[in-house]
């Protein structure tokens, strides 16, 4: 057994006989009240998920394991010559919570790098769909295409007890990460780059590779393991979280739930968002002639973006109230690599400008970015000028973050998820309407 798989077992381990205990002990201690507002309201705040993978505090931002942005990027072993750390790294610190050594962060560059090989299959899946397809529908494509690797559905058929089946769930997760960076290269230089994938070079690590298939020179690596980070979790109510989580809760496998969790990333609400602020900053400096427009010029496309009755993409988050430390990891990556890149200092600009009116405007609870007002400027400054593939790019992150969480679910035995519904009758009902 792995390092890594056998201090994953050593934690499930410690962290069973705590769910009994509260299940068995504790289980009518009330966590929350339910109001009409929030079962209308897309179930916002109301505390009913459980994941320790990462917590999303509204002031703070994000935690992954209990570390926050910066120190996450601090403990973990870096890839030598790169300020950013092994994607592998994490991985095992996601899983486990425990800081890998570099000899044990090694170990799953090499179990990676074994499992890497992406059957021809999917290639010819991806060559045979139209050319002109969103690129995340041939990504969640090609994950949904591998379902018969799974060795998590093997193990169910042939009768494998819940209790082991967190596993096979690992073994699927392990298997699905180590091909998805050639995937959405794959997709990317098909698509875009005149049909000239570039194979995978078994000696880099994830992020390396990633670049080196993308055909993008160095920092763009560190790039590539500074995103894939930063979009990996972001506590399990968000949509593609959710959604991963609540079809795997059925038993189904990791490419079946992947696959789902894909498709509720392409939603503009949430992961294409990054696509809209590069369209909607760029649709302004193109009615500018290519140049920046002044901060008064901006003030007034924002409002009549508002005024349009169109959200400000990038900014607001349904948890968030303060600026996202996603978004504060990019600038500082901006500043120091990109610091005179013109559509960076626009959306510099942005910055001093949106959250003023956006407040003005009274609508949205949280004025300040979200990490997609930030991540397609890097992106394009480096080459990828193809808005529509940045959600790919989020996806291959958002994997690590999903898929640490349904290994734990079936370590953990939780169940298939299905909350009530009631009708708008009984809600009248129940406040007294009559
Ligand atoms: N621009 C204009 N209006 C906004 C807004 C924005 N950036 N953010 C929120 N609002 C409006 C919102 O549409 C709602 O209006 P209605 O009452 O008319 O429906 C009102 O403010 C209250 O919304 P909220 O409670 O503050 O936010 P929600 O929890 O409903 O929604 C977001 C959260 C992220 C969907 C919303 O802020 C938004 O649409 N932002 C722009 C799109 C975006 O950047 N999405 C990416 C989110 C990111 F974190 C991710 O998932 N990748």
């Amino acid at each position: 057994m792995s390092q890594l798989k056998d201090t994953l077992f050593r934690k499930i381990e410690e962290q069973r006989p705590r769910v009994t205990r509260l299940l068995k002990e504790y289980g009518q201690v009330e966590l929350d009240k339910v109001t009409i507002a929030q079962a209308i309201g897309g179930v916002r705040g109301v505390k009913c998920l459980v994941t320790d993978i990462s917590y999303l505090d509204p002031e703070e931002g994000v935690r992954f394991r209990g570390k926050t942005i910066p120190e996450t990027f601090a403990a973990l072993p870096k890839v030598p010559g790169s300020e950013y750390p092994y994607v592998e790294g994490f991985w095992y610190f996601l899983l486990t919570g425990e800081v890998p050594t570099m000899e044990q962060t090694l170990e799953v560059v090499a179990d990676f790098q074994a499992r890497r090989p992406v059957p021809q299959y999917v290639f010819d899946a991806l060559r045979a769909m139209p050319r002109d397809l969103h690129p995340m529908a041939m990504l969640s494509a090609a994950i949904v295409v591998m379902q018969g690797e799974s060795i998590f559905a093997k193990r169910y058929n042939e009768g494998m007890g819940k209790g082991d089946l967190w596993d096979p769930m690992y073994e699927d997760s392990c298997n699905l990460l180590a091909k998805l960076p050639a995937i959405a290269a794959y997709i990317y230089r098909l698509k875009y780059k005149g049909d000239t994938p570039i194979p995978s070079d078994p000696e880099l690590d994830f992020g390396g590779d990633f670049a080196h298939m993308m055909g993008i020179a160095p920092p763009y690596d560190d790039v590539a393991r500074m995103y894939f980070i930063l979009h990996s979790d972001h506590e399990s109510g968000n949509v593609s979280a959710h959604t991963t989580r609540l079809v795997a809760s059925a038993l189904a496998d990791a490419y079946y739930s992947l696959s789902a969790g894909v498709n509720g990333l392409s939603g503009p609400l949430h992961g294409l968002a990054n696509q809209e602020v590069l369209r909607w900053i760029q649709s302004k400096m193109e009615k500018l002639g290519g140049k920046l427009p002044t901060e008064e010029e901006l003030e007034r496309y924002l409002w009549d973006t508002l005024n349009s009755g169109q959200v400000i993409p990038g900014y607001g988050h349904a948890v968030l109230r303060r600026t996202d430390p996603r978004f504060s990891a990019q600038m500082e990556f901006c500043e120091k690599y990109l610091p005179n890149d013109d559509l960076y200092r626009l959306v510099k600009m942005l910055y001093k400008v949106a959250p003023k009116v956006l407040q003005e405007h009274g609508k949205a609870r949280n004025p300040w970015p979200n990490v997609d007002a930030q991540s397609g400027v890097i992106q394009w400054h480096y080459g990828i000028t193809q808005y529509e593939y940045y959600t790919v790019l989020f996806a291959v992150g958002r994997a690590l973050g999903v898929l640490a969480n349904i290994t734990w679910d079936r370590a953990l035995g939780y169940p298939l998820e299905r909350p009530k519904s009631i009708t708008l009758d009984m809600m009248e009902k129940t406040a007294g309407i009559q």
